[in-house]
């Protein structure tokens, strides 16, 4: 297993890291799921920057990630990327997902971000198969770290039994 990767089940709200991720929609204007969980927990401070992005450059499209303060959150910073919605596999949402988690990644070395927690993204409202979403994001990840030094740790932050056990499973194949 890649030393640089972790995994925790439970809420990444309560996570310290530098960052956490948020599975958002392009309107960045909050939702349900981990979305909504982030703003209640962090407060309005993220909607007010999520406002000033939409202000510049009209919300954020699928499989792009934008920043944001973390509010009241432990964690320093809130990226904010949009999964793709699952449509049968062949709208390319294997790309955007993949895209979703390195832009992230990329997000984080341009900011100096250090520690990062990622939700499965995708896998809720979304509807992304989980095991397949799980595969994407782990080896996106580390193909990821391989070309870039700076991140110290990865924590993948599964909320059900059933994402977890899928990468329970996938990072002890590693
Ligand atoms: N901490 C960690 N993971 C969580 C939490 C939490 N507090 N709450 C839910 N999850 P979803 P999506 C898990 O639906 O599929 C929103 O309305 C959940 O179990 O949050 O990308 C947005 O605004 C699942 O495994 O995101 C978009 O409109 C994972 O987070 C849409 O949902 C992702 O589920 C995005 O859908």
């Amino acid at each position: 297993m890649n030393s640089k990767l972790k995994l925790l089940q439970g809420d990444i709200t309560k996570i310290q890291v530098d960052a956490i991720v948020n599975a958002a929609n392009s309107s960045l204007l909050g939702g349900g799921g981990v979305d909504g969980a982030i703003h209640r927990a962090g407060g309005p401070e993220i909607l007010a920057e999520c406002y000033k992005i939409r202000q510049r450059q009209g919300g954020c499209p699928t499989g792009e990630a934008v920043i944001t303060t973390a509010g009241n959150l432990p964690a320093t910073y809130v990226i904010h990327t949009v999964g793709p919605v699952w449509q049968g596999g062949d709208k390319n949402e294997a790309e955007l997902l993949g895209d979703c988690y390195r832009n992230s990644l990329q997000l984080a070395v341009d900011k100096d971000i250090r520690t990062i927690a990622f939700p499965n993204i995708s896998t809720g409202i979304y509807g992304y198969p989980k095991a397949e979403a799980c595969r994407i994001a782990i080896t996106t990840t580390v193909d990821f770290l391989s070309a870039h030094q700076t991140i110290e740790a990865v924590t993948f932050v599964c909320f059900d039994e059933e994402n977890f056990n899928l990468y329970k499973k996938a990072l002890a194949d590693l």
